[in-house]
């Protein structure tokens, strides 16, 4: 694999896409442009100008594109991408992008457009309510998560998948930057000034550093299920009517906690944001209290959804014993509360901020949300053995907020 290799130019993507199967006529009028604005990969966008076919062309480069080429990077995680969103479509189709090919010498995979739709984070930063969203991310967790995982699989299988799936590198990634270096002084991070003093406090706090020990070892060790891995609003596109999840390169087996509880982070990190961008106190008001319902309608359809598949598919002797599958849940539930803190804590201590705090101009302000966005999380890690049902969650986040 990879032998082949090259980065492609605006020109190479274009006369690529022509050289598909079945895409496009042989006097199609391409249009392209790159427009990949993650930390990672180049994203063309290819659109036939006679009859408006379209086609994305991602390609993983061999460093992070957020830092540059002293930071390499493995081209697998294009494989791992791509058979993830095969994965995904066998169990959700309508929940992601449909992959047109992968190709495994430049770690490329051509796939749906999905231009009609925006980047999540995007319409939350605008104060975009999406009615269909938290309906379709819980069954995307529910379906993935449980059909991956040993509940489901016989017991081989399931080890095959953690062989097919294993992602050291990108693993090492979020080892790195959601697990540790947020929580000492590392090089890594990048910080307002205006905050050192809370950041410090965390530095200090050796009972949730303990915790967060804990933590990284469970995301380090327990394969439960085939996550997305990187599931923040950046993963997500939306359209009124329509949920899509993407870029599933960090996938690997792990907690099932890790992938419900990024997507709830990142949506207390908006929570915490419109304190800033919405200044009408009746819109922000409103604003932030869908956000909060939709985190806990996250929670309660991704449990009943969880609860539908184990009753009808579950046939182990000891998975069916009574009480186990509340035991499975109640520690997803605390676990997801433990991994959105380290989520929260790391995007505005870390290497790769949010936009949602990043775009409030002013440092000061945007100092405030930050430190809010810090308690929220910190109470979130310290507080997950207790958190009994997801109103604990959000009662949190409320308090903090003085809501
Ligand atoms: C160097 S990669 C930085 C971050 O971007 C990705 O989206 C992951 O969240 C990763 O931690
Ligand atoms: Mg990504």
């Amino acid at each position: 694999m990879f032998e082949n290799y090259k980065a492609l130019t605006e020109k190479d993507a274009v006369e690529y896409a022509r050289s598909l199967p079945d895409l496009f006529a042989g006097d199609a009028e391409l249009a392209n442009r790159e427009i990949g604005d993650g930390n990672l990969n180049l994203v063309f966008h290819i659109v036939d100008q006679k009859s408006g076919k379209s086609v994305i062309l991602k390609q993983a480069l061999p460093y992070a594109r957020v830092v540059g080429e002293s930071w390499p990077l493995t081209l697998d995680r294009s494989r791992i991408e791509a058979e993830a969103l095969k994965q995904a479509a066998k169990l959700v189709p309508e929940l992601v992008p449909a992959v047109y090919f992968y190709d495994d010498q430049l770690a490329l995979t051509a796939m749906e457009d999905l231009s009609d739709h925006i980047i999540l984070r995007k319409g939350l930063i605008a104060g975009k309510v999406y009615p269909r969203l938290a309906e379709d991310l819980a069954k995307y967790l529910a379906h993935t998560l449980f059909f991956t995982s040993e509940y489901y699989l016989d017991a081989q299988e399931k080890k095959e998948n953690v062989r097919r799936f294993i992602n050291p590198e990108m693993c090492k990634i979020t080892e790195d930057l959601v697990f540790t270096d947020p929580y000492y002084n590392a090089e890594t991070n990048s910080f307002n000034p205006l905050i050192r003093e809370t950041v410090e406090s965390i530095w200090r706090n050796h009972q949730l550093k303990r915790e967060i020990a804990r933590l990284k070892e469970s995301f380090m060790t327990r394969t439960q299920a085939l996550l997305h891995g990187d599931l923040h609003t950046g993963s997500i596109m939306v359209k009124e009517d329509s949920t899509k999840v993407i870029d599933p390169e960090f996938a690997y087996y792990g907690p099932i906690g890790f992938d419900v509880g990024a997507v709830i982070a990142n949506l207390f990190l908006s929570f915490v944001s419109h304190e800033a961008h919405t200044q009408d106190k009746k819109r922000r008001e409103e604003y932030q209290h869908w956000l909060l319902d939709t985190v806990e309608q996250i929670w309660n359809g991704f449990e009943r959804e969880f609860r539908a598949l184990w009753k009808e598919h579950v046939k182990d002797e000891m998975w069916s014993v009574p009480g186990f599958l509340d035991d499975v849940l109640f520690q997803a539930l605390q676990d997801t509360s433990g991994f959105a803190g380290c989520k929260m804590m790391r995007r505005v201590i870390g290497l790769a901020p949010v936009a949602d705090l990043e775009s409030i101009e002013d440092p000061a302000v945007r100092a405030e949300a930050e430190i809010k966005a810090l308690q929220i999380g910190e109470q979130l890690v310290l507080k997950c053995k207790s958190i009994q049902t997801v109103s604990d969650l959000t009662n949190l986040a409320r308090e903090i907020l003085g809501k």
